[in-house]
Parts: C-alpha cells; structure tokens; sequence
C-alpha cells in the first residue's frame, strides 16, 4: 500500500551511489534528497537512480540563517530567494515531487523583526518560489519543527494556516513524527486534520533512530495515513543526537546508522503496514 523513501541527510558524508544502492538492496522505492544543489551532479543522479530502480521523492531544503525567506536584511532574503530557486532547478531536473519550504531559518529560535513584517517577506518569498515552482509541477510543502529547532511552525496547525495564507495551489504541509512527538497533542489527529494537504511524511522514532529503536508507538500513525489515504512517500529521517542536527553530521555517523538502520526503519514500518491491512491490530 504505501510507498517508502529515505532521506540522505544521515549519509551526507557518503557517495550517493553507496546510498541509492543501500536503499535498493532494502526494497525502498525513493530517495529524499537532501537540498544541498552543490552537492550533485544532476545526470548523474538521474543516471543512478535508474540503474537502482528508484525515483526521488522530494528535497529536503536546508534553511540555515544566510538562507532566511524572513530576515530584515534584503541581501539575507535575496540569498535566500536565490537558494530556494536553486533547488527548484535541482528538484525539476531530478524529478522530484515535493520540496520543503520554510518561512525561516531552521535552528533559528528568536525572531529578528516584527511578526508582521517576517510574515510578509516570508509570505512574498515563498509565493514566488511556488509560482516557480508550479512551472515544474513541483510542490512546496511546509514541515512543522519543534521549539529547539524553530519559534514559528511548531505544529502541523500552524503549517496548515501558513498554507492559508500563501494561498497557492501547489503549497501542502508534511509531518515529521520526530518533532511531532514533541509538539502535537495527539500526532495521529494533526495528520487526519492535514488530510489530503499532507504530501509528505518523515519518520524518526523518538530519539530520532530507525523506528523501534526509540519508544514511540508508529500503529496510530500508520493507521491515520491508511485512514486519510495517504498518497504521499513513507520517508524516514533518521539522525544521531545532537543539540544541532546539522553540525553532527560534518562528523560522520556510526556503523549502525548505515545497513542496519535503513534495513530496521521499512521492516519495522512494514510489518505495522501488513498487521494494518489484515486488520489484526486494534488501537
Ligand atoms: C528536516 O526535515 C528536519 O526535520 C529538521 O529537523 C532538520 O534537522
Ligand atoms: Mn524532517
């Protein structure tokens, strides 16, 4: 029934056909990229993930504050705008169907203006990219990141009146579980009430390993995406702890991040999906 995909951010260190070929051997159908243009050359992703068998599921942008859509400085958000349409170019030429947009910088905890005035720069930036990224067929979606990360979109509500307010046919929101855990009241109503507005999905157990490895229960989740239909890509984004997700990974991750995690994160995902479809878990 659903589709699986994982993001590379974890194996940002790693050759990407090690990656694509990793996540083949474990019966993934996607790859979630993570958006950093530089960092690829664009055939040659193509080229691999054809000879693999996958495709690619969507961009995870990365907003660091030289990247800010709602930064007082216009050189700040012109950077920003300029990044966004990179990965827009990146997204188009490697097929990918969604790419996370953020009205501010992830990390970023304070705001530095007025929430009137980041509103509007965020709500312009991202109103232009989508216009672009239209022209593609690409959607933008917004990812609720919780309060260590983010002062802005906390919850899956809040990315839902972001959406409102953009007001483009082409901008949906998405979950990640990981920092859900931390903000929802319940993670298995926020993504019933996004319903069809949900186009994409991270899935991190609560220490933000493979599932199964933390103490989240993922049966109510797999239940919600059954329950609403969920289209989208299962993704996981899986990441060792860190007060900065980022910084750790300059640093390289151990040996169980690599075959045993991306092989635990479907086969423990799936075997929910198959007790699912034969209806043998009651929540
Ligand atoms: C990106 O998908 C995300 O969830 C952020 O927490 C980046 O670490
Ligand atoms: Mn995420």
């Amino acid at each position: 029934m659903f589709k699986y995909s994982f993001c590379n951010l974890v194996w940002f260190k790693e050759e990407l056909s090690k990656s694509v070929d990793r996540l083949a051997r474990f019966g993934y159908d996607a790859i979630d990229l993570y958006g950093e243009p530089s960092a690829y050359k664009n055939d040659e992703v193509r080229q691999i993930l054809k000879n693999n068998g996958l495709v690619v599921s969507s961009i995870c942008a990365l907003y660091s504050n030289e990247r800010d859509l709602a930064h007082p400085d216009p050189k700040v958000r012109k950077n920003a705008q300029e990044y966004v349409k990179s990965v827009i170019d990146m997204a188009a030429e490697v097929g990918a169907l969604t790419l996370g947009i953020a009205p501010t910088a992830c990390m970023k905890t304070e705001p530095l203006a007025s929430p009137e005035d980041e509103l509007k720069w965020a709500v312009e930036g991202i109103q232009q990219a989508a216009e672009l990224a239209e022209t593609h067929g690409i959607k933008l979606v917004f990812e609720a990141w919780n309060r260590y990360e983010h002062y802005w979109l906390n919850r899956v509500d809040q990315c839902l009146e972001l959406m409102k307010q953009v007001d483009r046919k082409n901008v949906g929101v998405m979950g990640d579980v990981f920092h859900m855990n931390i903000e929802e009241t319940s993670v298995a109503d926020a993504l019933r009430n996004a319903g069809s507005n949900l186009l994409n999905i991270h899935l991190a157990d609560s220490n933000r390993a493979a599932p199964g490895v933390g103490h989240f229960d993922f049966v109510p989740v797999m239940q919600a995406l059954k329950d609403i239909n969920y289209q989208g890509y299962v993704s996981y984004e899986i990441l060792p702890a860190a007060a900065n997700p980022f910084g750790v990974l300059e640093k390289g991750v151990g040996e169980e991040w690599l075959d045993q995690y991306a092989e635990q994160c479907i086969t423990h995902i799936k075997n929910i999906e198959k007790s699912l479809l034969q209806n043998t878990l009651t929540i």
